[in-house]
């Protein structure tokens, strides 16, 4: 249908048609990203869930594969959920997931490609004995999914998570095996956590604390620290702690037990779910893929005949700064769709104004902005401090909001900024917060237009910098190099194509904000079907 077109992002992976939720089982295998992901072949609503297939060769240009698994046994007749991709050392691949069985049980499967010479992987064969894993005593048969990539400790014994919750305790299940096949449960969860819900999806990964490499799932040792994180089911948000994991016992510890899994940090503060890592083992780097669902109503989507996208791969580090988050950053590899580039240097914005940069066809962007504090001015008493993101831009404290205003019109009766505010700057200590305001992003009347955003850590000896890049109806904003991260979903009626706009601003009452900017305009990714009958 044209006339929700320009919805359609540029470089941002979706589907032809229909409907997508969950990355599934992602991997690298002979020369080829795969991706799986929850797919309703005959609808942009969920239901009749298969694994959807594409491969890369960079993970911003695909090609669309066959579907990979259908519903069409009983222990998944009901949809084939969530799982997760184990690559053993002998070069075997193994694929676990969630079935929902003829009686709406969840169960966990085995499946494995037909042939592993092929590339492609387009054949996939569920295991005769299925299910390997069924509900255990006391877990319920609806909350019991999404089982992680296994890793192997010093025993030879491969380990596995599964999200549950246990009364109001959310938990993740360790299961032990050695042939993928029969499981033993240990007594012990990894981890619990009162009342944050079902955990979904749920993804454990070791970090390196002092390098810059992703590491394998199985890797432990004294620079190590792990990671877990959860989808919780109540809230719609992807959660995650860093801690310790004793592989002696199969726990896991978080650093700070105020900020644990559910409690804590989020992935990613906008609309972002059911995420899922891999280790690279080509570039040596841990990958995230998220989710990024419509905020439209299910009507619109069935008229447009599509919903929701994957967000733009992410890289995943130890923040080596504050020692107590991770930092994402997209894949270098979209870079490779930079076509040409424009920058402002210095640009003082008094308060009260927005400036238009002379940027065309703003609607595909990758920019990196960079905010100082140029001086104090001295007209207006210094007013309340903002303690969060507020209600959005229109709403003025001494030292915010200031940013940038993407996916805009010329009269800016459409526009989605993307800003800093801070507190406190005049005592000489300072809360920076991070923040997206999509209350005037669309005309539209039946679209969510949250604000979003964090307090985001900055150091004494860094600029305030944020890397926003703009695909027609996503926004992905990075701030601080990743340490925290605000992903939108839009619904321009105006700003779009030729008509999209970028400005600065500056809507604080007592400083003058230096901004230097570059932009760069990105091309689009080649995301279409494989071209079999050249192979
Ligand atoms: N989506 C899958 C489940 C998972 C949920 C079903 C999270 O396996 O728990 O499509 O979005």
């Amino acid at each position: 249908d044209a006339m929700f077109s320009w919805q359609r992002t540029a470089f941002h992976f979706q589907p032809q048609n229909n409907w997508m939720n969950d990355p599934s089982g992602p991997l690298f295998h002979m020369g080829w990203y795969h991706l799986f992901y929850q797919y309703n072949p005959d609808s942009a609503i969920w239901g009749n869930i298969t694994w959807g297939h594409a491969v890369s060769k960079d993970m911003i240009h695909w090609f669309y594969l066959p579907i990979a698994m259908k519903p069409d046994k009983w222990f998944d007749i009901n949809g084939v959920w969530t799982g997760s991709a184990t690559l053993l050392p002998n070069g075997e691949i193994i694929m676990l997931y969630t079935g929902d069985t003829n009686n709406y049980v969840q169960v966990q499967n085995l499946a494995y490609p037909a042939n592993l010479s092929d590339p492609l992987l387009l054949d996939w064969v569920k295991y005769i004995n299925n299910p390997v894993i069924e509900p255990p005593p006391g877990i319920g048969l609806k909350n019991f999914r999404d089982p992680t990539t296994a890793w192997i400790g010093p025993d030879k014994k491969w380990r596995v998570l599964i999200g549950s919750k246990k009364g109001k305790i959310s938990i993740s299940l360790v299961y032990k095996t050695i042939n993928f096949t029969y499981f033993e449960l240990n007594d012990n969860y990894l981890h619990a956590v009162p009342r944050t819900g079902m955990w979904e999806c749920v993804d454990f990964y070791p970090i390196s604390i002092n390098r810059s490499n992703g590491l394998d799932t199985s890797v432990n040792g004294p620079e190590v620290k792990h990671v877990l994180k959860a989808s919780l089911d109540d809230t719609k948000v992807d959660c995650y702690a860093i801690g310790t994991y004793f592989i002696e016992n199969d726990t896991w510890v978080p650093d700070n037990p105020n900020e644990d899994v559910g409690i804590g940090l989020l992935l990613d503060y906008g609309r972002y779910y059911a995420s899922k890592t891999f280790y690279d083992q080509v570039k040596k780097r841990r990958i995230l893929y998220g989710w990024i669902n419509e905020t439209d109503i299910a009507s619109d989507d069935l008229k447009k005949g599509w919903a929701s996208l994957q967000t733009i791969p992410r890289t995943v580090l130890f923040d080596k700064k504050t020692r107590s988050n991770l930092v994402l950053w997209p894949i270098e590899e979209i870079e490779s769709l930079r076509i040409s580039s424009d920058e402002y240097e210095g640009v003082v914005i008094t308060p009260g104004s927005v400036v238009p940069l002379n940027i065309t066809q703003a609607s595909q962007l990758d920019i990196f902005a960079e905010f100082e504090i140029e001086s104090f001015t001295s007209e207006g008493n210094i007013s309340n401090d903002n303690i969060d993101c507020g209600k959005g831009t229109l709403e003025r404290s001494s030292f915010g909001p200031f940013g940038i205003i993407a996916i805009a019109d010329d009269t800016l009766s459409e526009q989605t900024p993307i800003y800093f505010t801070l507190s406190n700057t005049s005592l000489g200590f300072s809360t920076t917060f991070f923040c997206v305001d999509e209350t005037r992003s669309s005309k539209a009347s039946e679209v969510e237009k949250p604000v979003y955003g964090s307090k985001v850590p900055v150091f004494s000896d860094e600029k305030l910098s944020m890397r926003v890049l703009v695909d027609h109806s996503i926004i992905e904003s990075f701030a601080q190099g990743g340490r925290r991260v605000i992903s939108s979903r839009v619904y321009p009626t105006e700003a779009i194509y030729g008509a999209t706009r970028l400005f600065i601003f500056n809507n604080a009452t007592n400083i003058n904000i230096k901004v230097s900017i570059k932009i760069w305009h990105l091309n689009s990714a080649f995301i279409g079907p494989f071209p079999f009958d050249q192979s």
